[in-house]
């Protein structure tokens, strides 16, 4: 049977992880993979989420079955943070799934099924998983543009062009916030411009919301997202709690679905809940009733938000810092764009050999396209890291 098989690729991302933990210089520097790591350099377990399990652990009182959509109270919660008011809830299911990735998965199925072999439309560049999810879920992917590698921002007029050719049975998948890999993401005035041409067009947003909180607070985070709720009949999200609750290998995310009314909500959910029970039957509790006894009780919530808001503020402070060293160092503005990004990541528009140069002569590992995790430059090394990358472009 197996000898018909042929080796599949893997994820280059997670294949970075590998390497850099095999590199035994002291001194090198993990800006791969994108997990938060604090100023040790550890991914810490959030003291919100600790108190959160320690609860859980004495008031849990069965393991039996939840249900197909998971976590009820986990669902409600995500819901109220994700659309506020945007949105009639009579329009809106959710159902708790694996991760951001697991309900990217669920919804492409889905969105399969109500259009086999539509045309995902997703930015360049974009997350190296949205590809094989759409294929792998009978769809097919076009980009539209995004990324201006001269400007290091948003190639707006040229993505919107794009948009606006777009039609009805299209899908335009949208990051949220925190744009990955780039780091460049749209103005409020921006979003408010894709809105009217989704609205226009009739073409289905599709929202990958896998940073809400990490740019520049939840509120603002949202404000693409509720925007485009507010000005179009049906859309999907894909909401992760990986990172702002730093929840990552506990796969905590949801599968947003709103529709066009109550009744055709119902329908579509149908088809959700299918789908999940013919894949994994129900998801697991465990990050969701963290998520769940967190955002429903006011202290733990108070102290989640705080948690939140330093390590975004961590992340924009680095951004500063190292903006700052290399303009200081270079005499020009090149690398100004890293402090006007948001999220965890910026997109340096490095050819393949500086980052091959950087690995080799530093120990400094970032992903082939040369994209950093801003929360991995280690503070007091930013001098070290902007001396390394200004001599690997010169
Ligand atoms: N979408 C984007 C853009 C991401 O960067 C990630 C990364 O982790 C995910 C979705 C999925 O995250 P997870 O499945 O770990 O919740
Ligand atoms: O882009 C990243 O680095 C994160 C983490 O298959 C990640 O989104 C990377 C690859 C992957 C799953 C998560």
């Amino acid at each position: 049977m197996f000898e018909t098989l042929s080796k599949a690729p893997g994820d280059k991302i997670l294949a970075l992880m590998g390497e850099y933990a095999a590199d035994s210089r002291p001194t090198k520097i993990d800006l791969g993979v994108g997990v938060y790591k604090d100023e040790k350099g550890v991914t810490p377990i959030m003291s919100s989420v600790r108190k959160a399990e320690q609860r859980m652990l004495s008031n849990e009182k069965t393991k039996s079955y939840l249900g197909i959509a998971g976590n009820k109270g986990f669902g409600a919660a995500v819901l109220d943070l994700v659309l506020a008011d945007s949105v009639d809830r009579a329009r809106v299911r959710v159902a708790q799934a694996p991760g951001g990735t697991g309900s990217l998965w669920v919804l492409m199925q889905l969105v399969n099924r109500a259009r086999p072999g539509a045309t995902v439309h997703v930015s360049d560049p974009t997350w190296a998983n949205h590809n094989p999810i759409a294929i792998g879920s009978g769809l097919k992917v076009a980009t539209y543009p995004y990324f201006d590698p001269a400007t290091r921002a948003v190639k707006f007029d040229d993505m919107l062009a794009a948009l606006d050719k777009l039609g009805a049975g299209d899908v335009v998948l949208l990051h949220g916030c925190c744009h990955n890999p780039t780091g460049a993401n749209l103005s409020d005035a921006q979003w408010d411009q894709v809105a009217q041409s989704l609205a226009r067009t009739g073409a289905l947003p599709f929202i990958d919301l896998a940073y809400l909180g990490f740019g520049d607070g939840i509120e603002p985070d949202a404000y693409g997202t509720r925007k485009i709720l507010a000005s179009v009949p049906e859309a999907l999200i894909a909401f992760s709690g990986s990172k702002n609750f730093g929840l990552y290998r506990e796969r905590i995310g949801a599968a947003i679905l709103v529709a066009r009314d109550g009744e055709q909500a119902d329908v579509t959910n149908s088809q959700l809940l299918n789908i999940i029970r013919g894949a994994y039957s129900q998801p697991p509790d465990h990050g969701a009733e963290i998520i769940r006894t967190i955002l429903e009780d006011a202290d733990l919530r108070a102290e989640w938000e705080t948690e939140l808001a330093e390590m975004r503020d961590r992340m924009i402070v680095l951004r500063e810092k190292l903006a700052a060293a290399i303009r200081e160092r270079s005499n020009s503005s090149d690398f100004d764009f890293v402090a006007d990004h948001r999220g965890m990541f910026s997109l340096l528009g490095l050819p393949v050999e500086s980052v091959d140069h950087l690995k080799a002569e530093n120990g400094v590992y970032m992903t082939s396209d040369s994209r950093i995790n801003i929360a991995g430059i280690p503070e007091d090394r930013v001098g070290d890291l902007a001396d390394a990358v200004l001599a690997a472009i010169r």
